[in-house]
């Protein structure tokens, strides 16, 4: 089974990829680990930009009847048999991004994204089954130990668990409104 971990920069994708993986005996994979050993995409500076139809593909080819765990941003746009979509409240993400050094303007980007559900958004319009974990206050021991129960329980769906409009004024500052 291909399962695919999305959801804003900083939202702990890696953490528990890497646990969910160990879980279950999967294999994992690091999206951008992948397409720069494939080259696939082109290089800006340091970074890589994705082409994520190529991605698509190459994982596909690669991974198809196998037991993988796949971990980025960009995950979901992989089919895949299963996308999580992890959420944590947006100030986790402000402080989390803002550690990593990002400016200010990537930090609101990403602050503004996990606010307005963007990932979770693409990911519905990309898969099928796709399960929505809130990660706030949990341990990533605490969040893998959800995701497998809900994949135990055949749950084929579940979003709609978050609702961060009551987060707006506390993040305010980090936000980018009208600014370059
Ligand atoms: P991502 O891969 O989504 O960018 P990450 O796994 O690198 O995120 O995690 C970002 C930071 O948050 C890192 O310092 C570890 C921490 N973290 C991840 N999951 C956590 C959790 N459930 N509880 C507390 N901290 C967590």
């Amino acid at each position: 089974m291909i399962i695919a971990v999305t959801g804003t920069p900083g939202v702990g994708k890696t953490t528990v990829s890497k646990l969910l993986s160990k879980r279950l005996g999967y294999e994992y994979v690091g999206v951008k680990e992948f397409a720069v050993e494939r080259d696939i995409g082109e290089k800006v500076g340091d970074e890589i930009e994705i082409d994520i139809d190529e991605l698509a593909e190459k994982m596909v080819e690669e991974f198809k009847g196998k037991n993988v765990v796949i971990d980025g941003h960009l995950s979901h746009f992989v089919p895949s048999d299963l996308v999580v979509v992890l959420r944590v409240h947006p100030r986790l993400v402000a402080e989390r991004l803002k550690d990593r050094g990002y400016s200010r303007k990537k930090l609101a980007e990403n602050v503004e994204a996990e606010l307005i559900d963007v990932i979770l958004v693409e990911a519905l319009e990309e898969n099928e089954r796709v399960i929505e974990v809130d990660t706030t206050g949990k341990t990533p021991e605490e969040v893998v130990d959800e995701i497998i129960g809900l994949i135990e329980r055949g749950v084929k769906k579940r979003v709609g668990i978050v609702d961060w409009s009551e987060a707006y004024d506390e993040v305010l500052p980090y936000l980018n409104l009208g600014g370059e």
